[in-house]
């Protein structure tokens, strides 16, 4: 009877013993899981982090570069100046918007951002702000407003300083021959283009003619047979 009893215990004490290495090994099992998983997110988290940190230097060495900061040149920040050309409505009426465009294109800048606008005159007020107290202010409002007007947006090196070469002086009487205004027109006040006089005035009037959204970032399939 003793000895039934010995062998009965001996059963339940084999089940048990079994359900707890069961429980063991699950325990186990479920440790190692979380640990696995835990080290995945963090090398995730990891990887994720240094390619925000690389993507924000690079930001901030084509910033360094675009300062002239550190004495950097490269294609990509040399060639990342933007210039504000709006063929003006007498450009437009006259069907000039093709010649003009194709002079910037020619000459290897990359065209970002263009549309047609009949433009309110609060916004050439702000645009033509610098010229607020000349006596021609009120002409050249109602020249400007007169019709459509074709806003651009085009980069490129020194695209500033050229740009205003391409257009010619601001009398088209005084406009070299072969500049777009010494070419095109006659008149002070019907001078065809507008093109930003220094790179401060260009960011200033971009931000008013263009959302940044308007604006394409892209690289030409000619880049690297214009820039060196
Ligand atoms: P824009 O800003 O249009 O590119 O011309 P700009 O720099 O060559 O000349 P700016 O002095 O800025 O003058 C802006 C525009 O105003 C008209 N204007 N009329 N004496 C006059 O009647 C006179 N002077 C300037 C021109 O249309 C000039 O482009
Ligand atoms: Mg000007």
């Amino acid at each position: 009877m003793s000895f039934q009893r010995t062998a009965k215990q001996t059963k339940v004490a084999g089940k048990m013993n079994f359900k707890l290495s069961l429980l063991f090994l699950c325990s186990f099992v479920l440790v190692f899981v979380h640990g696995f998983v835990k080290a995945q997110s963090n090398i995730k988290s990891q990887v994720l982090s240094s390619r925000s940190e690389t993507r924000k230097h690079q930001r901030s060495v084509v910033d360094v570069v675009k300062r002239g900061g550190n004495g950097l040149h490269s294609k990509l920040s040399m060639s990342s100046e933007r210039s504000y050309i709006m063929i003006k409505p007498d450009g437009v009426q006259r069907n000039l918007v093709g010649d003009i465009i194709k002079r910037f294109e020619q000459k290897g800048f990359q065209l970002v951002a263009m549309k047609l606008v009949q433009a309110p005159e609060e916004l050439l007020t702000k645009h033509y702000e610098q010229l607020a107290d000349k006596p021609f202010f009120p002409k050249l409002l109602k020249y400007m407003t007169s019709g459509p007007v074709c806003a651009m947006v085009w980069q490129g090196k020194e695209v500033v300083a050229t740009g205003r070469k391409m257009l010619g002086a601001t009398n088209p009487l005084q406009s070299e021959p072969g500049t777009i205004r010494g070419d095109f027109c006659l008149e002070v006040g019907r001078n065809i283009c507008h093109g930003s006089d220094s790179v401060e005035n260009a960011e200033r009037e971009i931000s008013l003619w263009f959302n940044p959204s308007e604006i394409c970032e892209y690289k030409s399939c000619q880049f690297d047979w214009v820039y060196e």
